[in-house]
Formats: structure tokens, sequence, C-alpha cells
């Protein structure tokens, strides 16, 4: 494997658009929340329990769920009431202007001075020191059998939060926000989710250029804080990833030729195949995509999606892909997935599949309805045992279970106890045993 220089804001300060998006720019999407994402697992579930999506293999158990945070009930995946409003962004301390406000040149030259090291002018964190961060210590990362390994061969896991869609809540694409979640919530990697298909998506609708950039945000505040960073190209209701290839084609050719010396990013194909998709046509999308990252980046390590929203792992390992660096992922929700789901992830890691947990929640697999504690502790075993890299779905402030702060919560960082959802809390404790 080649060994890669990271490059570090000076230069990506040079190299990079980095126009923030604000809040108000994504209108409430009234469709969002009604697409063809919630008619799934039709193969295991009747119709009339699908409502809420994603739910499958099995309920949950009867008695094993502790309420959920009070007032979120099970509305499924509906979206009303959650955008936050620009004010909100911005109300918070002194951070959110630089992300959330700055705007919106076309090619954002002018604002590249403005992202710096510490956008919010606050004195770099204890421990913030590059040499020392976690990407500097581990460099470049590869696939090794079913292992994730670090420049010099060692294991190494990845763990932290998921952004929930950026186009709901960009604010939360913002340095003091990743340096809370590395510093107080001691994580090492951030998820970008970019919904292709929902409110706004990038191809339905969204502007392109913004959330570029927005990612290339993330990606810069993630690498100055040394940490490693999921670009995730979140597909869910166009279920075949093959609907919207041409722009990830585009989006992948642009991220990985701007960020080609980077070693601290890693690439999500495909978040959720579903529907009607298959393996097979999970294939022959990464077939087409995967060249496109590896022209400019020939060893990134890259996700890829399985189908039946990420459980049928089965497929993969059966028919795995001819590229190196490749994980594979699965995603649970641990009140609707249970022992079921945890063999097939037993089978898969026994039969040496590299697989990452890029999404997972304590609820149910709508993102809402109560967190079920007990599976969540059983799924973390599971991954302890095979040394699973894990990502929590999700970081905002939505009022549903798997956001992890109260919607009350308007602050981008720095949150107390207080105002973590109980998901939050439970996570957050779960990251600082590492
Ligand atoms: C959910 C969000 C919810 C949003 C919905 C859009 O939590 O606020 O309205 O998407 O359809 C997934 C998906 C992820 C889902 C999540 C919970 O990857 O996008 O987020 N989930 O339903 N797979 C399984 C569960």
């Amino acid at each position: 494997m080649k060994t890669k220089c990271l490059l570090f804001s000076s230069l990506s300060i040079l190299i990079l658009t980095c126009c923030g998006t604000s809040g108000s720019t994504y209108a409430e999407n009234p469709a969002a929340g009604s697409s063809t994402a919630a008619v799934q697992e039709a193969d295991s579930l009747p119709e009339d329990s699908q409502a809420s999506g994603r739910e499958s293999l099995e309920a949950p158990s009867s008695g094993s769920s502790a309420s959920g945070t009070a007032s979120q009930g099970h509305s499924g995946a509906t979206d009303t009431a959650s955008l936050p409003s620009a004010d909100a962004a911005g109300s918070s301390p002194d951070t959110a202007a630089d992300t959330n406000t700055a705007s919106g040149t076309a090619d954002g030259a002018s604002d590249a001075a403005d992202h710096t090291l510490t956008p919010s002018g606050q004195t770099p964190a204890p421990g913030s020191n590059r040499a020392e961060t976690f990407t500097a210590l581990h460099g470049a990362l590869a696939v090794d059998g079913s292992d994730l390994v670090d420049q010099n061969g060692d294991s190494v896991r990845l763990y932290g939060m998921s952004t929930h869609g950026i186009t709901w809540f960009p604010q939360y694409v913002n340095y003091d926000t990743f340096r809370t979640l590395r510093d107080d919530w001691n994580t090492n990697c951030v998820r970008l989710a970019l919904y292709t298909a929902e409110y706004n998506g990038y191809s339905t609708g969204g502007s392109q250029e913004e959330l570029k950039s927005l990612v290339k945000d993330g990606i810069d505040y993630a690498t100055d804080l040394g940490m490693y960073v999921i670009v995730d190209w979140h597909i869910l209701s166009d279920q075949d990833p093959n609907v919207h290839k041409e722009d990830a084609i585009g989006f992948f050719r642009e991220i990985s030729s701007l960020y080609k010396d980077y070693t601290n990013i890693i690439y999500e194909i495909c978040n959720e195949p579903n529907g009607y998709a298959t393996w097979d046509s999970v294939k022959s999308y990464a077939g087409e995509v995967i060249p496109v990252i590896r022209e400019n980046d020939e060893d990134a390590v890259i996700l890829v999606g399985t189908p039946m929203w990420c459980q049928n792992i089965a497929q993969a390992a059966d028919s795995p892909l001819e590229f190196d660096n490749v994980m594979y992922t699965l995603h649970f929700y641990a009140a609707t997935h249970t022992d079921e789901l945890r063999s097939r992830l037993e089978n898969a890691a026994d039969a040496g599949l590299p697989v990452f947990v890029s999404e997972f929640g304590m609820c149910d697999a709508s993102g809402n309805g109560g967190n079920n504690f007990e599976q969540a502790d059983k799924w973390m075993e599971l991954l302890d045992k095979y040394n699973i890299s894990f990502i929590c779905w999700n970081l905002a402030n939505k009022a549903e279970t798997s956001s992890v702060l109260k919607s009350g919560c308007e602050k981008i960082s720095d949150w107390t106890e207080d105002e973590l959802s109980e998901s939050g809390l439970w996570i957050r404790e779960r990251f600082k045993m590492f």
C-alpha cells in the first residue's frame, strides 16, 4: 500500500471550495417520508407493519424495549417540525455562522480564507496537536482479510456518529461539532450522510454545488481534527444505486480527485440498497463507481451496501467484489433486529468477509420508537468480538429516538448531559469505554 501524506488545512484552504450553506436553503420537502422507502422487507413482513420502513427480520421482543424518550411516538419516517431554523443554528455559541451562514459563492474561493483550523476562533482543544491525533497515528487504512488495518498493519477500529441527512441538518457539519465528538465523545470517525433522493437530495433537486461544499467542509473539519470521515452516498427511497449512478460517478470522481492525497477518507458508495435492488445490481454499480474512485485514489477503503437495507450480507460473502480494500456494510436497529441478523453477521465474519457497521441505532428501524438497550448491548458484544467498526445514527436534534440530541437543544457543540437524548447518553457512554 502506498503511503500518502496527509495534507492539512493550509493546503485544503487553497484547494477547497468551502462555502457553507444556510439551514434555510433547504426548504421542507412535503414529500419526504412518503416515498417508496416505506415499502420494505416485502418478503418478511406483512404490508401493514411496514409503515415505518426498514423493520424486518424480527419484531422487537415483547417487554424488552425500554421506553423511548418522552413524546417520541413511533411516527415513522415523517419529517415535519424537525428542520432547525437558521436562527436555531445561528443561536449556538459563536460557531454556527462559520458553516451555516457563510455563503454561497459559486466557486467558494473567496471564502477559503475563512476556513481556518479553528473556524470558531477557539484555541485548539487539548489533544488537537496533529502529531497525536488518531489519523496521524494510524494513517492510511487498508483491508487485510476481514480486518481493517492501519498504516503499520495493525488492526484498527473506527467508531463514531453519523450525521443525519446534511440537507436537513447542515449546521452539524461544523468544526466544533466534530471537535466535541472527538474530545468529549471519544470518537475517531464521523460519517457524512448525503441523501440522494429524500428531501432535496443530491439527485432530486438539491443544490449539488452547495451539498458538495458541505461535504468538503465536513471532510476538512474531520481532517483538521485528525478523524476519519466516511462520505456516505445515502441512497434510500431510490432503492437501487443504479438509479442515480451517473450522479454518483460525477460526485465520487470530483471528491476523490480533490482528496486523492488524503488518507482519512472512506467512501461509502451506496447506503442501503433495498426493495428490488439485488446483489448483482449492486455489484454492477460498484464495478463502475469503484474504478472511478480508484483512478484518483488507488487504495482508499470503500464501503459497499448490501441488499435489504444492508442485511443480506450473506450475498456479499457468497460473491464478493473483486477489488481490494473493500468492506461490506451491515446495518442494524436493535429494537428491530436481534438474533437472526446477529447470526448473519457472525456467519459472514466467520467466513472472512470484511464487515463495517456504517449505521445502527438502539431504537427500531424507523429511527424512532423505544430504544432496546438490552439488544444493543448484545450487538456491542458481537461487534467487540469481531472488532467491527460501528457508526451510530444520528447526530441531530430531531424529535425521533435515534437523534442523540434532545429536540429542544439547539447547540451544535459542547453539549451537557442534560442536552442529550436517551440515545445520546447511552452511545456517548459506550464510546467513552474505549
Ligand atoms: C431516517 C431518519 C428520519 C428520516 C428518514 C427519511 O432517521 O428522520 O425522516 O430517514 O426516510 C435507515 C436509513 C436512514 C434512516 C434510518 C431510520 O439509512 O436514512 O433515517 N434507517 O429510519 N436504515 C435503517 C434505518
